[in-house]
């Protein structure tokens, strides 16, 4: 090494370079939360991860974190974060401007994942740009602090000691410990003071965040228009059994599956939908155009793709919205189309068959409101897309402002490219909700219920077999429509022992439930959902 300095110790260089990274990535988030909250660069770094990752890497943070999967990504890059903080203080302390290379690398890095999200504008490289060079600065700042640089430049040598300390001679081992005591104090406070600030920039630019508490005042202030056609759900449809999953899902309840760190803030004021592509005239639509159309209720279940057998990625709502058909005849696709690619504010799209969404007797919506309220911001809002019958991942466009009429063969969807099907009919499926799992079963008449669905066909019948039993009937609650699920329950005779129950629906057109177990992955799982008791 040139200098006639060789700091000692590995910890407090790591220590500076924590710090530096801390203050750093707090500046580039409040940077980002006073020009532009769509530009946060851990959120970009994360939605670029997304982006970026094999769908099994997707399937398993869902399976393993369920829909925690993006806190989950965040934690992760913070931990990556500290590391690479840690390594580029080492390395600064034994090659000055190599740690700062490594910030600058990692600020290149969020302005590149930022200046690539959806809609990014220029601007979105700064807050990166801002984050990286405070890190920097913050490095070489508090590496000037530390205790041995600072002892061996300034510090009287006792008599008898190396004016040159030992390279690497380890943090218990301090020749200079009387003299550099309060050096090291110092350089703690200035290390804590340092990575403190950056952890305050970070809590401050999330309540500063002004884009998201907008929207969300804009949408509590909101009153949709009552419905022009509404849609009862019979009392008789739901069972009211504890534990079973209500027909209607509250929205609280209802699951959430999207690509979005952030979720997209949609202004009504200036949300627009563009339909255009292969039609005879492009159709432009405000909100207050949309508002003021007839707006019907309709009840659709929507499900995941990625829902497992058994799994919970699926829920009712009573939707508010208005036909696709009709925007899409004012349009008038051309004959050759057989497609229309979706796309969200967010970059998502989906690629949904054309007849699906111009059958008149299919409740295809562009929805505004879920369960008497406007859409919930997570779920969409202002306007989303559903169909009936169709994996949401080809259909149910989240924070919507574009529909492509096109054809299967010129384009392809956000999943599509990523190993998924290009087309997603729902499959005929039930599960067990109760008895749930771990739940004491005592011998005698135990209820065995769940909900089973086929979206736009409907389900006829639903069989429970108990250990290899035969297929027995189950009681069937009654269905809104064939395009929501539909309960069931069967009342078991349950002798003590250990005993496997098991489900399989029947659709209105007479498909059994397959057993043969398919993974989610291309095109949606199959295969009987069971579930084993220890009766008493
Ligand atoms: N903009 C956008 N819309 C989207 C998605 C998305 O990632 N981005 N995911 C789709 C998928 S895969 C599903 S299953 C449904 C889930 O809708 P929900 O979150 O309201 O339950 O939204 C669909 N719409
Ligand atoms: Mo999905």
């Amino acid at each position: 090494m040139p200098t006639d300095v060789a700091p000692r110790g590995r910890l407090r260089p790591a220590l500076a370079g924590v710090a530096a990274a801390t203050f750093g990535a707090g500046a580039g988030e409040l940077t980002a939360a006073v020009i532009a909250s769509t530009a946060s660069p851990f959120t970009s770094i994360g939605a670029l991860l997304i982006d970026l990752a094999p769908p099994w890497a997707k399937d398993a943070a869902i399976a393993l974190f369920g829909t925690a999967d993006k806190v989950a990504l965040l934690v992760g890059v913070g931990v990556v974060l500290v590391g690479v903080g840690a390594l580029a203080g080492l390395l600064e302390s034994r090659h000055p401007r190599w740690g700062r290379g490594i910030f600058a690398l990692l600020g290149v890095f969020g302005a590149v994942a930022a200046a690539t999200r959806a809609n990014a504008s220029l601007v979105a490289v700064l807050p990166a740009a801002v984050g990286a060079l405070a890190a920097m600065g913050a490095l070489s700042m508090l590496l000037t602090r530390l205790p041995a640089a600072r002892a061996a430049a300034t510090a009287p040598v006792p008599a008898g000691r190396p004016a040159v300390p030992v390279a690497d001679s380890g943090e218990a081992d301090e020749p200079h410990a009387s003299v550099d005591g309060v050096d090291r104090r110092r350089f703690l406070v200035w290390a804590g003071g340092t990575a403190a600030a950056g952890v305050l920039a970070a809590i401050a630019s999330t309540a500063l965040s002004a884009g998201s508490r907008a929207v969300s005042s804009v949408r509590e202030a909101l009153r949709l228009p009552a419905p022009a056609t509404t849609t009862a759900v019979p009392a008789s449809a739901e069972f009211g059994i504890d534990g079973l999953a209500p027909v209607i899902t509250p929205n609280g309840e209802f699951y959430r599956i999207d690509t979005a760190l952030n979720v997209p803030q949609v202004d009504p004021a200036e949300w627009r939908l563009r339909i255009h592509g292969m039609v005879a005239r492009e159709v432009e639509l405000t909100w207050d155009e949309l508002l003021a159309l007839p707006l019907g209720e309709s009840v659709t279940t929507l499900a995941c793709v990625s829902n497992e057998v058994g799994g919970e990625l699926i829920g009712t709502a009573v939707w508010l919205g208005y036909p696709i058909r009709e925007l899409l005849a004012r349009a008038g696709p051309t004959p050759d189309a057989d497609m229309v690619l979706s796309r969200s504010i967010d970059g998502f799209t989906a690629s949904t068959p054309l007849e699906a969404l111009t059958d008149p007797g299919r409740e295809a919506v562009l929805a505004v409101g879920m369960n008497g309220t406007p859409l919930p911001v997570e779920h969409g809002f202002p306007v989303r897309m559903v169909v009936p019958g169709l994996y949401g991942y080809v259909s149910a466009t989240k924070w919507v402002t574009e529909l492509e009429v096109t054809r299967f063969d010129r384009d392809r969807a956000y999943w599509s490219d990523r190993g998924w099907s290009e087309r997603g009919p729902i499959k005929l499926s039930s599960r067990i909700d109760v008895p749930r799992v771990g739940q004491s079963v005592e011998a005698g008449t135990v209820v065995v219920a769940g909900v089973a669905w086929l979206q736009h066909t409907g389900v006829s019948a639903v069989e429970v077999q108990v250990d290899d039993g035969p297929w027995q009937p189950a009681t069937l609650a009654t269905a809104i429509s064939a395009d929501t699920w539909v309960q069931w329950r069967y009342d078991w005779d349950a002798a003590p022992g250990r005993h496997t129950i098991r489900a399989r629906a029947i659709s209105a057109d007479g498909e059994v439930q397959t057993a043969e177990r398919a993974p989610v992955a291309p095109d949606g799982a199959t295969g009987h959902h069971e579930r084993t008791f220890d009766v008493r």
